[in-house]
């Protein structure tokens, strides 16, 4: 995937917590004053930080004695790019071919995601290759199938109902032998039946492994950005039994909680490596925490205006 660097992207980005800001600063100019620090603790808990990050934030934006407002803001956006995970946030697909398991609750945006993954994949010139392993709805299966048919790549799916770790099973074998580079497989975000879910995820990943060694290469654990610091039970539950590689946050366009990014990185200690800023193909972007910073607090947006 690319890096998403253009100005214009990430105006893009949480665009309701930029506003916030914006409009919560504007009253302010140097020197700052207590008031100042206390209105951006507020506004940081309102965009979703949570109230230990938004504390610790201000604290370490005050004992860097920024004078006036805007050097505040560069001196807040250096403080969150140190609590963002430190270390390389690009997909692990060196191996081939390279397996990629996505899983999250329904409607956190797994379907899609892959689509638009598929869609960057094939544009840096891989040749992927989409798992249909939701086979509890049938209409899971036709909307990885149709998302397939955009990207213009192949897909494999099983039969509604089916085995869903003998469908990654078959579709392993078939992608050594037909010689794809990657493989993405779809996982359901709920069971109609009594299974429960991550132990049915658990066992599709035994599976990946047991058909391709060091198989799943990459498991991507999707939240739903737009929920915030909501998702962060679901991803406990998900990220620590399934050992997630990386988050995705889809729906980050236009969100006012873009602050949660902050409080779910340093909880699950999960990098996130992409995120989703819409529904069409090339609505998925590598995350990279200085610009999404700089999104946040209205640098982008200032800076763009110069260029
Ligand atoms: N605005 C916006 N919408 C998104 C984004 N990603 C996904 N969506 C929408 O969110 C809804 C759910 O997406 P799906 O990809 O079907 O979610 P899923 O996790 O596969 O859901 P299940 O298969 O039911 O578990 C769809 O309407 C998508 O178009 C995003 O980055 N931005
Ligand atoms: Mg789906």
């Amino acid at each position: 995937m690319e890096q998403a660097e253009p100005a214009r992207i990430w105006n893009r980005v949480a665009t309701r917590t930029r506003t916030l800001f914006q409009d919560g600063l504007r009253a302010f100019s140097g020197p700052l004053s207590d008031d100042f620090y206390e209105s951006l603790e507020e506004l940081l808990i309102a965009a979703d930080a949570g109230p230990a990050i938004a504390a610790r934030l201000v604290e370490a934006v005050r004992r860097r004695r920024p004078p006036t407002v805007p050097e505040a803001i560069v001196a807040l956006e250096a403080e969150v790019v140190a609590i963002l995970l430190p270390g390389p946030r690009g997909l692990n697909l060196e191996a081939n071919p390279s397996v990629v398991l996505v899983y999250g609750v329904n409607g956190a945006g797994k379907t899609t995601t892959i689509g638009k993954l598929a869609h960057g994949l094939k544009a840096a010139g891989r040749r992927p290759l989409l798992v249909a392993a939701d086979t509890f709805r049938a209409a899971g299966i036709e909307q990885l199938l149709a998302w397939a048919e955009r990207a213009g790549v192949e897909s494999v799916a099983g039969r509604p109902g089916g085995d869903s770790a003998a469908v990654v099973f078959d579709a392993l074998q078939a992608a050594q032998a037909r010689r794809f580079d990657t493989v993405l497989v779809d996982t359901a975000g709920r069971l109609q039946t009594q299974h429960n879910l991550v132990e049915e995820l658990k066992k599709v990943a035994r599976v990946a492994g047991r058909a391709l060694e060091g198989a799943p290469h990459e498991s991507l654990l999707v939240l739903d950005g737009s929920l915030g610091q909501n998702s962060l039970a679901q991803a406990r539950a998900f990220g620590g039994a399934l050992g997630a590689t990386g988050l995705v946050l889809t729906k980050m366009d236009g969100t006012a909680r873009g602050g949660s990014v902050l409080a779910i990185e340093s909880e699950l200690e999960i990098p996130t490596k992409l995120i989703g800023l819409g529904e069409g193909v090339g609505d998925l972007y590598a995350f990279d925490p200085s610009w999404f910073a700089r999104a946040l607090f209205g640098g982008v947006a200032s800076s763009s205006s110069t260029s």
